[in-house]
């Protein structure tokens, strides 16, 4: 194994030897290598005894952890590690017991209260950020972590909590030169949040150290697979301004080496870092797999010669640091240590089963609350709010104005929101905007931002939608307030495994400790006349289908102002749904409210009453319900209640079953295809509660199950459309 550190743009020789390390640093590596290893082992033997469900071991990494480690600070750098780094953990402060009561699941477990696998770190005070079982997307995490960091740095009085501030502003702490380390095995640099990551934290020279920690297998996938040519440092060589280090990571006194200088160079502001370290795999990929099914002898045994462990013993004792007798004593104790904390594991209490769904949901702040009620107490047209400030209007402002007007209020109000996103600067040539007059987005709901505020706090993203909202919580787990806009609900897909598993997920799985209360805005839906299939789509369901997430679908411009204030201003995660065809209607126009106005979430508005009917409904269809009504009445003497839902998540169900017991029929109507769409759901549990009420089936209006067409004969036929909306109200009255 060469031991020789190569570098693009940076290099440095990694000598064999203990270099700057001292013996008692040497006994301090081996003792938390061989402290890791034991835990591996205990919890092995814990597994096949049926005491704890699953086992991942980070046999073979030890040395590259303990070196990491060793070259950062706990609770002062910041850590987005891998399931493999135990004994990075073990180095930075986690200890066997914390490690045994998340292998029992037990609700003392201080990484997720048994809500988590093992291995799937957090802690608060250390700073290791509570990861999720999906490869590579915490890397993403790792930069918006540093990018957070940095900006608090430059602007110190974004961390002072105002009074008054809600517990969303949460305290935070930084340094100015704090180093971020992220983790992965080889396998995982090949989903696409590796290059986003590495990309970004190129582009900005932000202070990560990402680990490349290489055992040659993903699973049962060997190296070449998934890295063309078989050597990962190869291919990222060419990255601006990065540390580069590949080392033997089963020598840790090589890896610390090339940690120190990674987190040196990183420290001094000069860019990102990547350590890349070769090591083994002993143990088969978990207790699940069997790697003698995929793996010859021969490989198995050139592994187990590069054990670290054992390299070290022999080290220690050729070196004459420890006598065998010694090293035999130290050993036996770490035995000892992890036999009693395993055993006090097994006695924890367990999680109670009725607290399930705490954290799924901020439990300091409640945006269904009275605190967001401020829709009367403004005084809607006294000030026009966005760029031009705060002069007095009455004039009538459409809802992409009073999004702009609110994102500029709450800009100003509050120095930790960030704005970003593809193309939503004015400019990202800061010098061109002496002359131009900026872009803002594309549908400009974000004009005049960059200008205002500065290009560190409104830039332009990437064209990737997963860096976008990776890095959103990033910045989120920092106590930043990240809104960021994806440009078209069509390209959201890329994102939606962050949307889903990490964003949504994020207080839940660390029992509250972590939270990332980012607003992700979206413009969706159809109705445009040429939109086609991927500027059209809608698919909210998808969304709403994910506990942790609040979903807005305002319809129209005052309701989009208060709400959007009210998702900036709550604890939890919010997708803010903005309907293109919306934006710029005369219909929903409205005063600028002020600066104050918000509206609660959960609370539908009756669009307009009515006795015989009701038609429950949201965004888009809205305007289309309210023409289908207005015919209704005028033509048919059918007197239709539309209630516009307003957000879909939570939603106001009480509003739906007062007006349902009031009026026996009903209508669920969106422009999302039908089939598992959102009023299926509402359906059922009109079905399921209010049976009684009923004097007919209930009813559901959507697209039909296809795709918008670009020639408008192929949208009118998908999207439902008020005659057909009327049509339904007729067969439903004459049921
Ligand atoms: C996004 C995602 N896809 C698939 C998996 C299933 N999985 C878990 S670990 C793993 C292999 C990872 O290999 P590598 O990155 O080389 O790390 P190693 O386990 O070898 O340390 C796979 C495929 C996952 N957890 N996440």
């Amino acid at each position: 194994m060469q031991l020789a550190a190569s570098s693009a743009h940076d290099s440095v020789s990694v000598e064999p030897g203990g270099g700057s390390l001292s013996p008692q640093q040497m006994v301090e590596i081996y003792r938390l290598m061989v402290l890791s290893r034991r835990v591996d082992d205990r919890e092995i033997l814990l597994k096949r005894q049926q005491k704890i469900y699953f086992q991942i071991s980070g046999a073979g990494h030890e040395a590259l952890g303990v070196s990491a480690a060793l070259a950062m600070r706990p609770g002062y750098d910041w850590f987005f590690p891998y399931y493999r780094d135990r004994a990075l953990c073990l180095a930075l402060g986690v200890t066997p017991a914390d490690m045994f009561l998340q292998a029992v699941g037990a609700a003392t477990d201080p990484a997720s209260g048994g809500r988590q696998m093992p291995t799937q770190w957090s802690s608060r005070p250390l700073n290791i950020v509570s990861l999720s079982a999906s490869t590579a997307t915490q890397l993403l995490h790792a930069v918006g972590c540093a990018e957070a960091g940095r900006y608090l740095s430059r602007h110190p009085e974004a961390a002072v909590r105002a009074e008054g501030d809600y517990r969303a502003f949460r305290d935070v702490t930084f340094h100015g030169d704090e180093v971020v380390y992220a983790s992965l095995g080889e396998g995982s640099t090949s989903q696409g949040e590796f290059w986003e990551a590495m990309s970004t934290a190129s582009n900005k020279k932000l202070p990560v150290v990402f680990c490349v920690e290489d055992n040659g297998y993903a699973i049962s996938t060997p190296v070449e697979v998934n890295t063309p040519g078989g050597n990962i440092s190869r291919l990222v060589a060419n990255f601006p301004d990065f540390y580069f280090a590949e080392v033997d990571g089963t020598d840790p006194v090589a890896s610390f080496q090339a940690f120190q200088a990674a987190v040196a160079h990183c420290r001094a502001g000069l860019g990102p870092a990547f350590v890349h370290g070769h090591c083994i795999r002993p143990y088969s990929h978990s207790l699940s797999d069997d790697e003698r099914l995929y793996r010859s002898k021969a490989e198995l045994k050139a592994d187990s010669e590069r054990d670290p462990l054992l390299r070290m013993q022999r080290r220690l004792l050729r070196e004459g640091i420890l006598t065998a007798d010694e090293l035999t004593a130290l050993e036996n104790s770490l035995d000892r240590e992890v036999a009693e904390a395993a055993d006090r594991a097994l006695e924890a209490p367990l999680p109670k089963v009725e607290e399930i769904g705490r954290h799924i949901y901020s439990e300091d702040l409640d945006p269904t609350s009275v605190v967001f009620a401020t829709e009367q107490a403004a005084a809607p047209g006294s000030v026009s709010g966005g760029k031009a400030g705060r002069a007095p209007s009455t004039e009538s402002r459409t809802m992409a104005d009073l999004i702009n007007a609110c994102l500029f209020d709450e800009m100003r109000r509050n120095p930790r929101i960030v704005v970003f996103g593809e193309d939503v600067a004015d400019a990202s040539r800061e010098e061109t905007l002496a002359e131009v007059k900026g872009k803002g987005g594309v549908f400009k709901l974000t004009a005049g931002l960059q200008t205002e505020f500065g290009s560190e706090r409104v830039f332009n993203s990437p064209l990737a939608e997963a860096n976008i909202v990776g890095r959103a919580i990033g910045y989120a787990t920092r106590g930043m307030k990240p809104v960021v806009e994806v440009q078209f609900f069509d390209y959201i897909w890329p994102a939606y495994h962050q949307i889903h598993n990490e964003l949504s997920l994020l207080r839940w799985r660390s029992n509250g400790e972590w939270a990332c209360p980012a607003v992700i805005r979206v413009p969706i839906g159809g109705y445009l006349t040429g939109g086609a299939i991927y500027h059209s789509q809608c698919g909210e369901s998808l969304f709403t289908h994910i506990p942790g997430l609040r979903v807005v679908f305002p319809s129209n411009a005052l309701d989009a102002n208060g709400l959007l204030r009210t998702a900036i201003r709550c604890d939890d995660p919010v997708l803010f749904l903005e309907h293109k065809r919306l934006y710029r209607e005369t219909h929903d126009r409205a005063p600028y409210p002020g600066p104050e106005f918000a509206i609660p979430f959960g609370k539908a508005r009756i669009v307009r009453p009515g006795a015989q009917m009701t038609l429950v409904t949201y965004g888009a269809l809205v305007p289309r319900a309210l023409q289908a009504a207005e015919r209704a009445q005028r033509e048919h003497g059918i007197d239709v209640e539309i209630l516009d839902l307003r957000t879909l998540n939570p939603y106001d169900w009480e509003a739906i079953a007062e007006s349902v017991r009031k009026t026996s029929r009903v209508i669920v109507a969106h422009e999302d295809m039908l089939s598992w769409g959102y009023g299926a759901e509402i359906a059922a549990r009109i079905g399921d509660e209010l049976f009684d009420w009923l004097d007919a089936p209930v009813r559901r209006i959507g697209a039909k199950d296809a795709f918008v067409g670009y020639q408008p004969l192929l949208e009118n036929a998908v999207l439902p459309q008020p005659e057909g909306i009327l049509k339904a109200i007729l067969d439903l009255k004459a049921f």
